[in-house]
């Protein structure tokens, strides 16, 4: 194979965040678009927990959770400096925005969006839970225009994608909300031309397709 090989679904937060790195970093890909519902049989050989996005490098290691995706791509090229690879303390404090985002932040926003599925309580009950955290990152963002600098970090990217999310469940009352900084952090990043590139929308692959280059 001549490049790596990345199996995404473009609507996942997972796949996205992991794009936007790989479009950041400069590293050409094969993308392979995929349907959860029918994961082609390649994907699930190279990795059966069976979640995107994956990627696999030239020599046939196998990478299939996003954040190390992200980190992989940023340690071949990290143009952007995304890593703060000059800041241990703003590192720590990247993992620790990153766990809680997976960690916790996840199921609230999994709740909140598919809160019929949750009929114990109302829509708002888990929205309140993942307004924690919207509360953290908006006070972080009120001491600088991203998590932690003047400019984006991998923090940033690692948690846009869910916020996102969480946004568009009810962009109405997201948009009328108190969460001034972050309303303005999340639109920064939606207008960003990396996060439109990355958004690029293309066929599901089929085994034999011709090769779809990303970066
Ligand atoms: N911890 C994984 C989570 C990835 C994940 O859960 N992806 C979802 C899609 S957003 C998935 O593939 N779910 C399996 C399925 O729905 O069949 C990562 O960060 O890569």
């Amino acid at each position: 194979m001549n490049y790596p090989i990345l199996y995404s679904f473009r609507r996942c937060p997972y796949a996205m965040r992991a794009r936007m790195a790989l479009l950041s970093s400069g590293v050409t890909v094969e993308l392979r678009e995929v349907l959860l519902r029918d994961k082609p049989p390649e994907m699930l050989l190279a990795s059966p927990k069976a979640t995107v996005p994956v990627l696999i490098l030239k020599d046939k290691t196998v990478i299939d959770e996003s954040i190390d995706i992200m980190r992989w791509a940023l340690k071949q090229n990290d143009p952007e400096s995304w890593l703060m690879a000059d800041s241990p303390e703003k590192q720590e404090l990247v993992n620790t925005l990153i766990e809680e985002n997976d960690l916790v932040f996840k199921q609230h926003l999994d709740h909140y969006k598919y809160a019929d599925r949750y009929p114990a309580y109302p829509a708002e009950y888990y929205r309140e839970h993942g307004e924690q955290f919207l509360t953290k990152m908006d006070s972080m963002l009120q001491q600088s225009e991203y998590l932690l600098a003047a400019r984006p970090s991998l923090a940033d990217i690692a948690l846009f994608p869910f916020i996102r999310q969480f946004a568009y469940v009810d962009k109405n009352w997201f948009d009328a909300s108190n969460y001034k900084c972050l309303q303005k952090w999340l639109e920064s990043l939606l207008v960003s031309p990396l996060f439109v590139s990355a958004m690029r929308k293309i066929d599901v692959w089929q085994a034999g397709d011709e090769s779809v280059l990303f970066n």
